[in-house]
């Protein structure tokens, strides 16, 4: 079987479905295909911090309405650090930018039903899918779905298939790599626990960094640093709670909300980048042509980033037929994700224990924080980068 589309887009995360969206509120058609169920990917607990310029392109796109309902809008954070907290005031920091609390799975929903409604193919549990001739004129993606074998002709493949996917192994020989793996990892929980405050607090702490954050008024998520080798059955309910209580205890004796643990999982911490992002009419987004470690709160935001650019290159195609927004595709993008993974890198080095607990990393991870949230300069460095940088 045979179908044929402009845009052949290989996953429906973030990256696959705002770009199959932005394509079509041009007037350009796009089919997506994805390996996992709808259900998995409605449900997959993953990035909840939306930054200033996602929330601003959500509402123009006209998929804002319950973000607007349940996002929680945040205008600072918390760094505690020597068991004192102080405020990243946003507001004051950038002209009243701010980040919203929108769980990335809701995103997703709303992405699904908005393209849905207006009878675009998202092709769900799809198998094998395999690219070709994307340097010639006419790409086409294999996959199997329901036992058929298919092929999807298109102009352009998208490969929004995240870090896992078969889009940048494609081009592997074509790509420079530039990998750093962090030598410690993410204990993750929701809790059916009322947020202990009302803005996300990222903890230095000598057991390791902690991360307090949240879903709902009702839903707290939090994070602890561990070994990238933890075992999660060594972690029982009770040792995460009194281990998130020694990392943020206060002077003054703050106490963390518990309640009922409804998920736990183990996250890894890389950088990640692959270049370019783009070989003939294969173009790579989001996930899959980049990672950055969580601790800056990016991942979702920038692969958002990318499809804007790819799609005002594929817009400006269709209508003049020139090629240059296209063949700038990688270098535009690049400019922002190294500007991206350098606030990630530098969140992540200034806020976690580092291995080996050499005193003199300690020390200066201390006189860091410190300057960050006495200076105006460095603490307005920090607020620009964590609402967003603007786009270009
Ligand atoms: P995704 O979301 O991984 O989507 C890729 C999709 O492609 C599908 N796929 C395939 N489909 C067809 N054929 C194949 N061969 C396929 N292989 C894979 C997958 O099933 C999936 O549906 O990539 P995308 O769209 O680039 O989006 C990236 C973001 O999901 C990611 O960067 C963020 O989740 C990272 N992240 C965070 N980002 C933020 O901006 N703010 C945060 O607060 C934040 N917190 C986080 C995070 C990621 C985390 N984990 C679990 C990695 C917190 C955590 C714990
Ligand atoms: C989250 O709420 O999942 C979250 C918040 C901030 C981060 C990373 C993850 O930096």
């Amino acid at each position: 079987m045979s179908m044929r589309t402009q845009v052949g887009i290989v996953g429906a995360g973030p990256a696959g479905l705002v770009l199959s969206q932005l394509l079509h509120l041009k007037g350009i058609e796009s089919v997506v295909l994805e390996n996992c169920s709808r259900q998995h990917v409605e449900e997959r607990v993953r990035a909840g911090v939306l930054e200033q310029n996602t929330v601003d392109l959500l509402n123009e796109m006209g998929l804002g309405e319950r973000m607007k309902r349940q996002g929680l809008v945040h205008h600072g954070i918390e760094l505690r650090f020597g068991g004192r907290g102080h405020r990243i005031d946003f507001d004051d920091l950038t002209d009243g930018r701010a980040v919203t609390i929108y769980a990335q799975n809701e995103v997703i929903k709303d992405l699904t039903n908005a393209r849905l409604k207006t009878g675009a193919q998202i092709i769900f549990e799809v198998e094998d899918v395999s690219l070709h001739d994307f340097e010639s004129p006419k790409p086409n993606i294999q996959f199997r779905h329901q036992a058929n074998s298919e092929t999807l002709q298109c102009d352009f493949i998208a490969g929004c298939d995240g870090f896992h996917g078969v889009c940048r192994p494609a081009i592997a020989a074509a790509l420079t790599l530039y990998e750093r793996v962090y030598p410690f990892a993410w204990l993750g929980i929701l809790a059916n626990a009322a947020p202990s405050s009302e803005e996300l607090i990222y903890c230095h702490h000598q057991r390791g960094f902690a991360l307090h954050s949240m879903r709902s008024p009702q839903i707290t998520r939090l994070y602890l640093q561990c070994d990238p080798e933890e075992n999660l059955a060594n972690w029982p309910d009770d040792e995460i709670w009194t281990e998130l209580q020694n990392r943020f205890d206060t002077a003054d004796g703050w106490k963390l909300n518990r309640g009922e643990i409804t998920q736990k999982g183990i996250t890894g911490m890389r950088s990640f980048v692959a270049e370019p992002m783009q070989r003939g009419r294969l173009f790579l987004a989001g996930d899959a042509a980049h990672i950055v470690p969580p601790t800056g709160a990016k991942g979702l935001n920038l692969a958002v980033a990318d499809v804007r650019i790819l799609t005002a290159a594929i817009v400006d195609f269709y209508r003049t037929g020139r090629r240059e927004l296209l063949d700038k595709y990688s270098e535009t993008c690049l400019r922002r994700v190294w500007k991206v993974q350098r606030f990630s890198w530098w969140m992540t080095s200034m806020l976690h224990r580092l291995p080996g607990d050499n005193p003199f990393d300690q020390r200066r991870q201390l006189a860091e924080l410190d300057y960050v949230t006495s200076s105006r300069a460095a603490s307005q460095s920090l607020a620009e980068n964590y609402v967003g940088l603007p786009m270009e």
